[in-house]
C-alpha cells in the first residue's frame, strides 16, 4: 500500500467514526425524547421543573470546584427559562476526538452516569454534565452563551440538535467568564404543563442556598407585575436553614448547634435546635439531594445525639446508675 492510500484510508476511517459517533448523538437525543421519565422521572410539572434543577446543579459544580460564586435563575416573560453563572466558562477548544467544540459536546452527548451507563436516571447529584444534553433534548431551543479567554461564544439548538453552530459573538473583557444557559421546555414532551411555578422554584433555590453556604443565587420572575431579584445567600450554612425552620417558635437555645468537618473529601454539616413543637423536624440532605428514606448519614447523626446527650446525662448526673438511658426520641424532644 502507498503512502496516498493509507492517508486515503484513514481519511475514509476518520469519516466512518465521525458518522457513527453522530448518530450515536442522534441515537441518545432520542432515547431521551422517547423515554423522558428514565432521565427526569416525569413529564409532570415536576419534570419540568428537573429542567432547571440539571442546569443549576451543573453551575453549582462549577461552585463547589471553586470557580462559580453565583448562580441568577430568571423566569422569563414567555416561560423559558435563564441560568447564568459566574465560574470558568464551558470550555469551547475543538476536541479531537469529535472535531467539535467541548460546550457542543456537552450539550448533545448523553453522558454516562446514571443507572444504565448510558446517562440513565439520575440518583444522586454532583454529576458533572450529564443533565445539559437531556435538558436540551426536551426543549425547543437551547442558546448557551460562554464567556472565556476574552471571548464571547453562543451556540444554539432546536429539540437537541445543533442549530447555528459554536460561533464567536465578539469580545469580552480580558477577566470575564461564565456560562449562560437559556431554554424553553417542549410542549411536545410536557403535555401537561410547560408553566413554572415560582413557588417550587424559590423553595429549591433557598434551599440549595442554605445547602451550599456562600453561595449567592437569585431569582428573577419575568412574568410577575413587580419582577424583582430575590437574592440568596447564607454564609453560616444550614445553621441558617434551622433558624428558618424555626421561625415562629420558641427555642431552648439562642443559636442553633452547628458542626461541620471534613475527612477523607467527605464533608459533614450538622445543625440542630429545640423547640417548643411537639414534632420532630429532621430533614437530611447527601449532595444536595433530600433523602427521604434516609440512610446511614442520618442513622449515624441519630445515633451520634443519642450517645452524647446519654454520656452528658451520665457525667452530669441528670441520669443516676439506676436510671434508664434516655430513647432516640427523648433526646429528639425539648
Ligand atoms: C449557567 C448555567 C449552568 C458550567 C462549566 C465549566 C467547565 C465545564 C461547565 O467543563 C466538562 C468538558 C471537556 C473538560 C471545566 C471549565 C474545566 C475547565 C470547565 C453551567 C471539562 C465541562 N474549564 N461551567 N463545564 N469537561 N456551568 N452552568 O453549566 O473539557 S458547566
Amino acid at each position: 500500500m502507498s503512502d496516498k492510500d493509507i492517508e486515503r484510508e484513514t481519511k475514509a476511517q476518520r469519516a466512518a467514526e465521525y458518522d457513527a459517533s453522530q448518530i450515536q448523538v442522534l441515537d441518545g437525543l432520542e432515547a431521551v425524547r422517547k423515554r423522558p421519565g428514565m432521565y427526569i422521572g416525569s413529564t409532570s410539572s415536576q419534570g419540568l421543573h428537573h429542567l432547571v434543577w440539571e442546569i443549576i446543579d451543573n453551575g453549582i459544580d462549577e461552585a463547589l470546584a471553586g470557580f462559580a460564586t453565583t448562580i441568577d435563575v430568571t423566569v422569563e416573560a414567555d416561560n423559558s427559562v435563564t441560568v447564568v453563572d459566574d465560574g470558568r466558562g464551558i470550555p469551547v477548544d475543538i476536541q479531537k476526538k469529535t472535531g467539535k467544540p467541548a460546550l457542543e459536546t456537552v450539550y448533545t452527548v448523553l453522558h454516562a452516569g446514571g443507572k444504565f451507563g448510558g446517562g440513565g436516571y439520575k440518583v444522586s447529584g454532583g454529576l458533572h454534565g450529564v443533565g445539559a444534553s437531556v435538558v436540551n433534548a426536551l426543549s425547543t431551543h437551547v442558546e448557551v452563551e460562554v464567556t472565556r479567554g476574552g471571548k464571547r461564544y453562543g451556540i444554539t439548538f432546536k429539540r437537541g440538535r445543533v442549530d447555528k453552530p459554536m460561533y464567536v459573538i465578539g469580545d469580552a473583557p480580558a477577566d470575564a467568564h461564565g456560562t449562560k444557559v437559556h431554554f424553553a421546555p417542549d410542549p411536545d414532551i410536557f403535555t401537561e404543563t410547560t408553566v413554572f411555578d415560582d413557588k417550587v422554584l424559590v423553595r429549591r433555590i433557598r434551599e440549595l442556598a442554605f445547602l451550599n453556604k456562600g453561595l449567592r443565587l437569585t431569582f428573577t420572575d419575568k412574568r410577575a407585575d413587580t419582577a424583582e431579584k430575590k437574592e440568596f445567600l447564607y454564609e453560616g450554612g444550614i445553621r441558617h436553614y434551622v433558624e428558618y425552620l424555626d421561625e415562629g417558635h420558641e427555642t431552648l437555645l439562642p443559636e442553633p448547634i452547628y458542626v461541620e468537618g471534613s475527612q477523607d473529601g467527605i464533608t459533614v454539616e450538622v445543625s440542630l435546635q429545640y423547640t417548643d413543637d411537639f414534632k420532630t423536624t429532621l430533614l437530611t440532605f447527601a449532595n444536595n439531594i433530600h433523602t427521604i428514606e434516609g440512610g446511614t448519614h442520618e442513622s449515624g447523626f441519630k445515633a451520634a445525639l443519642t450517645r452524647v446527650v446519654n454520656n452528658y446525662a451520665r457525667k452530669s448526673g441528670v441520669l443516676k446508675d439506676s436510671d434508664d438511658a434516655l430513647g432516640g426520641d427523648d433526646v429528639r424532644e425539648a
